[in-house]
């Protein structure tokens, strides 16, 4: 069984091609255009062990915002197809991650329903390069929505932005490897419902 899922998107304000192999070792080629978002998602991938590739043409002579949403609301499809029924995933991730003066966690549930709480103080009108701090949330929105899982980000403390929001892809990257992982001891689904 190759879990594997290819997505294409199209829009007026963004062109999207996105490949995923939720059961590769971390290799990725990331180009969209937002030099923060690929820093992201690369280490999103490494640290995750899906291999991602990600090639984004949006209109960033507006600004960021579309390319980062368009590229979680893919991400998350990306995840659902690549999942399929979800037969003998653990289903369920969590991982606290440190970074420097930063401590975050994050949790998921592969549970069919979208959720995200996000209990992080980023500042407003922050710029990482040319991405705005606040977009860190549309994106994972985007990603737990279109991906349909629960997914609660907390971030304890920290200081430095560029830390925070590292922390977090590096948190929900270690979480979801948890999450997606095949566990030879679960039979079928691992709900009691029988369905996720
Ligand atoms: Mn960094």
């Amino acid at each position: 069984m190759t879990r594997k899922a290819s997505i294409r998107r199209d829009t007026k304000e963004t062109k999207i091609g996105l490949q995923l192999d939720l059961d590769g070792n971390g290799k990725s080629q990331i180009q969209t255009g937002v030099g923060f978002l690929d820093h992201m998602l690369t280490l999103l991938s490494k640290h995750s062990l899906i291999d991602l590739d990600v090639e984004a043409q949006g209109d960033i002579h507006v600004d960021a915002h579309h390319t980062v949403e368009d590229v979680g609301i893919c991400l998350g499809q990306a995840l659902s197809q690549a999942l399929g029924n979800k037969e003998g995933i653990a289903r369920y991730g969590a991982a606290t991650v440190p970074m420097d003066e930063t401590l975050v966690t994050t949790a998921v549930d592969l549970s069919g329903r979208p959720f995200i709480a996000w209990k992080v103080d980023l500042p407003q009108h922050v710029l990482l390069g040319t991405f705005p701090a606040e977009l860190a949330e549309e994106f994972w929105r985007a990603v737990s929505t279109n991906g349909a899982f629960n997914l609660h980000v907390v971030c304890f403390y920290g200081s430095n932005t560029h830390h925070q929001i590292e922390a977090i892809f590096k948190a929900a990257a270690r979480a979801l490897r948890q999450a997606v992982e095949i566990d030879p001891r679960v039979v079928g689904v691992p709900s009691t419902k029988g369905v996720l």
